[in-house]
């Protein structure tokens, strides 16, 4: 599988560098994308990752029984390697040295799946926020992998221009202010920095491309089809 080193227009990479995000349509050859799903739903239906830590709702208190809103599976491909031999990886981690150098690496950091009918948003955070501050981060990139249409209706991503521009790190919580809960959202007080947001609808074979300090949002899934998302990071895998 051969995928040339300059993917992205000298345009795009303006937009990218102006706004801190790009939404790509028509990028990966659909049914590259449409391959990795059985894959995917079987790491899901398996609950892959459980007892390593590795697989827990984002948005709630993970207690077992409970109903997930907003699941998710760190480096999914411990539990599929075959992940990284797909034409969908080869192609974001060409994207990732596009953007950051040829020296840059990339691992498969996350799949999110947001089940039919989830009234859970992924609340406007930025990646750095979750980031180990004792330690230097160069630049971060994250493609965005949508594996069905999705839409604001079923959890689109959505950026805020320019957001990304100061490098720092707004102040963040646990979603709802539960200690309990994984994920982060920027705290109340801040959310007059969500100034203009762009949705991001895209067909399969599209993707969007982010900055770690770019903020981003994602809403509920109000669709009967589970809204599943592959996300493709530069740096190497965690844990
Ligand atoms: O898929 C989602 O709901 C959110 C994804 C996200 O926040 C990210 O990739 O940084």
């Amino acid at each position: 599988m051969s995928v040339p080193d300059q993917l992205l227009t000298p345009e795009q990479r303006h937009r990218y560098d102006r706004d801190g995000f790009l939404s790509l349509t028509a990028w990966i050859d659909p049914a590259a994308v449409l391959a990795v799903r059985h894959c995917y739903d079987r790491l899901f239906a398996e609950r892959a990752g459980r007892e390593a830590g590795d697989h827990f709702d984002l948005a709630g208190s993970d207690l077992d029984g409970g109903t997930p809103a907003l699941t998710q599976i760190l480096e999914p491909a411990r539990y599929a390697p075959e992940l990284l031999e797909t034409e969908l990886f080869a192609r974001c981690a060409a994207l990732i040295g596009d953007l950051l150098g040829p020296t840059a690496t990339s691992h498969l950091g996350h799949a999110i799946c947001k089940p039919p009918g989830s009234p859970a948003a992924t609340p406007w955070h930025q990646d750095a926020a979750y980031w180990d501050r004792s330690v230097d981060h160069p630049d971060a990139v994250s493609v965005w992998i949508p594996l069905q249409p999705v839409d604001t209706d079923s959890g689109c991503m959505e950026f805020v221009p320019a957001s990304h521009r100061s490098r720092r790190v707004l102040a963040h919580r646990p979603i709802g202010d539960d200690p309990r809960v994984h994920g982060l959202e920027l705290c109340p007080e801040l959310l007059d920095r969500v100034v203009d947001p762009v949705a991001c609808p895209l067909d399969v074979g599209g993707v969007t491309v982010h900055g770690g300090y770019t903020l981003h949002y994602t809403g509920p899934n109000r669709r009967t089809e589970p809204r599943r998302a592959l996300i493709v990071m530069s740096g190497p895998q965690s844990g």
